[in-house]
Order: C-alpha cells, then sequence, then structure tokens
C-alpha cells in the first residue's frame, strides 16, 4: 500500500502516523510462527535442566510466554531481533507491505537500521514488584536519544507494529505531537534513557492505540512512552527503524544494509547468512553505552 498525501501531510506536520491495515496475516504469521518456535526450543532447554516445570504446550501466543516467564525469567535472556536473527524476521524486515510504505517517507534507497527490537510486554500484575523492566515500560524519550550524534542530520524514522492487538488495555504507546519540531530535547540515564523531567514538553499525549496489522510511525524526535500492560495477554511488538542508504544510522558499530534500491537493486541484502554473520563477527565493546547518557 501507498501512504496517501493527507496521510503523509499528517505525519509531516504531527510527527507521527497510525496507518491501519498495512500488513495480512501472511505477513505476521511467519513472524509469530518463528517467535513460537523460539520460545518453545528456549523453554525445553530451561525445562531439561530443571530451570522451568510446566512448558505450557497448548498455551496460545499470546500467553504462553508470560505462563513461561513467570516460572523462570532466563526465558527472556537476549531474546531480541538480533539475539536469535530468525529467517522469519529477515524476510519481515524487507517485507514489501512495509517498504512500500517507509518508500512514501524516505525515497527508494532505503536501509535497515540496526536498532530494532521485538518486545513482549507482561502484563503488569503478573511481573508484581519485580523491580521495573525499562525495556517492557518504557519511559519519555525520543529515539534519536539512542542514537549517536553524529547521526543528528540523519532521517531515521521509526516503525512501529503489533503483532497482538496494541489498546489502553494491552500497553500501547502514548506520543506528543508536533513536538518533534522542537528537536533533540536532553535526556538522562536513570530510570532507563528518559526526557530529563524539567523538559519534559507540557503538550497532552495522544494514545497511539494500534491494532495487530496496522503500523505506528514516528519521527525521531516524537516523545513516546510506552504504557502499562494492564490485560492478560503479552502485548508483542516489532519496532523497526529505516533511513536512506549512505545516511548515518546512529549505530555505525551495528550493521545496516540496503533493504531497497531502485538505482543499484543488486545492492539489496537478500542472504540471511550474512545478515548472520554481520551481527555475529562484531567487534564491539560491551561496556560502552550506544546512547547519547
Ligand atoms: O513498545 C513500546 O512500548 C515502546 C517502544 C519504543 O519506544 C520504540 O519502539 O521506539
Ligand atoms: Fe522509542
Amino acid at each position: 500500500m501507498r501512504l496517501s498525501i493527507e496521510q503523509i501531510i499528517s505525519y509531516q506536520t504531527e510527527g507521527y502516523l497510525i496507518v491501519p491495515d498495512v500488513f495480512t496475516s501472511e505477513d505476521l504469521q511467519p513472524v509469530i510462527d518463528e517467535l513460537s518456535a523460539e520460545i518453545d526450543a528456549r523453554a525445553r532447554v530451561l525445562h531439561a535442566q530443571g530451570k522451568l516445570p510446566d512448558l505450557y504446550k497448548d498455551e496460545p501466543f499470546e500467553r504462553r510466554y508470560m505462563l513461561l516467564h513467570a516460572q523462570c525469567r532466563e526465558i527472556g535472556r537476549g531474546f531480541d531481533i538480533n539475539g536469535y536473527l530468525g529467517e522469519a524476521m529477515f524476510r519481515f524486515l524487507a517485507n514489501a507491505n512495509l517498504l512500500d510504505v517507509v518508500e512514501c517517507l524516505l525515497g527508494s534507497e532505503l536501509s535497515c537500521n540496526p536498532i530494532q527490537h521485538i518486545r513482549a510486554k507482561l502484563p503488569a500484575k503478573r511481573v508484581g514488584s519485580e523491580e521495573p523492566d525499562y525495556f517492557q515500560n518504557v519511559p519519555w524519550h525520543q529515539d534519536c536519544a539512542v542514537t549517536s550524534p553524529d547521526s543528528e542530520a540523519s532521517e531515521i524514522i521509526t516503525f512501529w507494529l503489533p503483532l497482538v492487538d496494541a489498546t489502553a488495555e494491552t500497553g500501547c504507546m502514548e506520543v506528543m505531537p508536533h513536538v518533534f519540531k522542537q528537536g533533540y530535547i536532553n535526556h538522562r540515564s536513570e530510570g532507563g534513557t528518559t526526557i530529563v523531567p524539567e523538559k519534559l514538553p507540557q503538550v497532552s499525549p495522544v494514545l497511539a492505540e494500534c491494532l495487530k496489522g496496522s503500523l505506528v510511525i514516528m519521527n525521531k524526535y516524537t516523545p513516546h512512552r510506552g504504557i502499562s500492560n494492564r490485560s492478560d495477554i503479552v502485548r508483542w511488538s516489532v519496532d523497526l527503524r529505516y533511513h536512506k542508504t549512505g545516511a548515518a544510522s546512529g549505530r555505525d558499530v551495528h550493521p545496516s544494509f540496503v533493504v531497497r534500491s531502485r538505482l543499484q537493486p543488486e545492492t539489496v541484502l537478500t542472504d540471511s547468512e550474512t545478515w548472520r554473520r554481520m551481527w555475529r563477527e562484531l567487534k564491539e565493546d560491551k561496556g560502552k553505552s550506544l546512547h547519547r547518557v
């Protein structure tokens, strides 16, 4: 699908846009199946180690991870796109329905940005009084705060999509419209990377409810946060970023790759093994913060 001119103007004016019905279940189901298989494999290992008594084999995708996590938090360790490097996820990074939308905003020379996540936001009542998890309940921030300052001039756009309905109840995001025009606002790192309280814009946030199949698009300067999951299912979501090929990614220590090119189609990376190798062969300084603060 293509964005309409009204949608493009709305994105350019407000700094965010919710686009309904971008994905079919044919687009999303392979990713869901792959995540389910990864959860199953992890559960079986932990079960064999005696750390997870019940496999909850017959529970659906929306619930199983929550029930497994309640028994053994280790199931979530390193559970992210660059942690398990799945084939279906690699294919999804170049999903045609997604890239057609990305192209409407960034043009036809597109690279996949390495800042990308899967989030399994657990019901707040299940997490109980454990220490807060700022990856799950993300406080107010702009995404540019997790990029290096050399990418200030790069247009890096966030594309966020849920794998279940993301509502006020399941813990969708809230966004601040128009504020992106202010540029970077100071952040601090206590309690997750978050806007310093005295600089938090006094703007009424908008609830970014987004049903499965739909997409939230955000400017990198748009303040947003994740609200608490009050439901009894996991709020699964995927957040991806794209930039124009050649622009600084904001994470040059991590691999970006070409996902679409009209000028040089032969540069598009189609081999998932190369993608895996790029992530596995990284020589990064694990102690160094990749955020601005
Ligand atoms: O998923 C959330 O609740 C927040 C995600 C987020 O901050 C992002 O995708 O940039
Ligand atoms: Fe964010």
